[in-house]
């Protein structure tokens, strides 16, 4: 069948636009309404990561842009496959990580019909508003290609989070009204800096404190070698949260780790006369139940004005980007001397009895992954105990986004598609999931990706018979375990049947060796650990 589509049409111009922004790899499933995105992709350089449920699709988005420092990009078809994509989008949304979200709508003329159209869905910009503010039906290619821009200057100076952009089928196949030179990237400008009286009192405060301490949250990441330098500016110890986990590096003598979660590192900031909070919502998920509520001066840095009273009212508000705002603080404490180190050995000792308490066998899988693997290793999680009770604090990490996972929105099926796109992102790069049995189960299908995509990628599955999270809750309130003990397959088989390396471990005496042999793999691996 021939068309009269042209070729130079707004998927053309918006694919065009998204290429000149350095985006190399888009991740969907491609369908009716979308070809004309799918046209362009390979003449732009673009690859395509079909994954096989658009969930992954967002996920493995997710992966790729922590590594890539660009925003995802994920490519659904109207209807149910932008609906597929949601609890990824809303998971973007809740940890405040950029990506884009393109997808086809009803042709004009025919939103919000009810006419058997294919994929007819009421109202998907309502529905994908609702759960991430920023979703646009556009009326043109122009209009779409504004869209694209304006999400790379909110991602550059505002908090991250996810933009759906619908365009009409016949919008998106029709001829290009848009000027090839709107095409070009735009220049991004520098991050924002806060109000230099603010800075001053804040570094005057900080100055003068005896027991500084820094609290680091997703916010803090894009800080580099600053940070570090503030805390040794002012001999302040750093814990962060999970997602800002490798703000400074984990093995330097003031990094009290991720540990924001355990009552010790809470009783520290609460505690200091000085309590600097970065990039940080301190919400419940992060502080399992604990509280931040300082007895010093407190703090906070943030790009989001709503986040800056988030939970925790501050005594200094420094609005900006912590990126320009933590160089804007070391500039005002030029000079200041720096007081005697902190004694954190005790700290550190509690706050890794806290943690091993929890799931020693966590621990233990850990601590044996993070002495085999090379120190640069991104480890995918998920929302599994293996991540939580185990990576967080026993995987030290030397920089940012070493630890991929969604401490607060906490969706299973994450680890696997975020795995798979970290490693399409940077292909040298060690990387590795380590996931639980019913965690895994989510994004199964994904195995198939990561073989057709050719990444060399061991999988491990840590099976506890189960969602062995909420059989403990369930035995915590004293009910017998309903639903959770989970029939499991043979995962070997299972992955082999993927075509993946499939190894088991029977003994944790092995995990080390069978670890070595996998990380030579070429494609994919699984290595099943029964800790039942
Ligand atoms: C999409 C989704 N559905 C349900 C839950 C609730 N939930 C939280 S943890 C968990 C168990 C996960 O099992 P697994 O990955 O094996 O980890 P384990 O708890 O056994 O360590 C469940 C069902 C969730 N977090 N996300
Ligand atoms: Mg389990």
């Amino acid at each position: 069948m021939t068309t009269s589509i042209p070729t130079n049409n707004v998927g053309l111009a918006v694919m065009t636009t998204l290429r000149n922004y350095g985006i190399d790899a888009i991740f969907g499933i491609p369908g009716t309404h979308n070809l004309e995105f799918y046209r362009h992709l390979e003449p732009l350089g673009i690859r395509p990561v079909t994954t096989r449920h658009e969930q992954g699709a967002g996920y493995g988005s997710d992966g790729w842009s922590q590594l890539k420092g660009l925003p995802g990009v994920v490519i659904t078809t109207s209807g149910p496959g932008l609906l597929n994509a949601m609890s990824a989008a809303a998971t973007s949304y809740c940890e405040s990580r950029p990506m884009i979200i393109l997808s086809p709508g009803a042709p004009r003329g025919s939103e919000f019909s009810d006419i058997g159209l294919l994929h007819e869905t009421k109202d998907p910009t309502g529905a994908v508003r609702a759960l991430i503010g920023r979703s646009t039906r556009v009326a043109s290619g122009s209009e779409a290609v504004e869209l694209i821009h304006e999400a790379f200057a909110f991602f550059a100076h505002g908090r991250p989070r996810p933009v759906h952009i619908e365009i009409p089928l016949d919008v998106l196949e029709g001829a290009s009204d848009v000027d090839p030179s709107a095409l070009e990237a735009r220049p991004l400008g520098a991050p924002k800096t806060a109000a230099d009286d603010a800075v001053a009192t804040a570094a005057e405060i900080l100055g003068r404190a005896s027991t500084p301490v820094i609290l680091a949250g997703g916010g803090s990441l894009g800080t580099g070698g600053a940070l570090l330098e503030l805390a040794e500016l002012l001999q302040a110890p750093v814990v962060t949260t999970i997602n800002g986990k490798g703000a400074i590096p984990e093995a330097h003598p003031l990094s009290l780790g991720s540990e924001i979660r355990l009552a010790a590192a809470q009783d520290l900031c609460n505690a200091s006369d000085a309590l600097l909070v970065i990039g940080s919502k301190v919400g419940e998920s992060e502080l399992w139940g604990g509280k931040i509520v300082p007895q010093g001066s407190c703090i906070r840095i943030d790009i989001d004005p709503a986040q800056l009273q988030c939970n925790l009212a501050p005594d200094v508000e420094l609005l900006g980007n912590a990126s320009a705002v933590v160089p804007q603080l070391l500039a005002a404490l030029a000079g200041h001397e720096p007081g005697p180190a902190p004694e954190l050995d005790h700290l550190r000792g509690e706050l890794r009895t806290e943690a091993r308490s929890m799931a020693p066998v966590l621990a233990q899988i850990n601590e044996i992954l993070a002495a085999v693997l090379p120190s640069d290793t991104v480890i995918a999680g998920d929302s599994s105990q293996i991540t939580y009770f185990g990576t967080t604090s026993f995987f030290p990490v030397q920089k940012p986004h070493q630890l991929l996972y969604t401490p607060a929105y906490a969706t299973l099926g994450y680890g696997l598609p975020a795995a798979i796109g970290a490693k399409v992102a940077d292909p040298d790069r060690p990387v590795v999931g380590l996931i639980g049995d019913g965690a895994l189960m989510f994004a199964v299908q994904e195995f198939i990706t990561a073989v057709e995509q050719g990444v060399d990628l061991p999988i491990i599955c840590v099976n506890n018979g189960g969602y062995g999270e909420i059989r403990q809750n369930m035995e915590d309130r004293d009910l017998a375990p309903v639903g959770v003990n989970l029939t499991q397959p043979d995962w070997v088989r299972l992955a082999e049947g993927f075509g993946l390396t499939a190894f088991n471990v029977e003994s944790l005496d092995e995990l080390a060796g069978v670890v070595t042999k996998a990380l030579a793999v070429k494609g994919p691996s699984l290595i099943h650990v029964s800790i039942e």
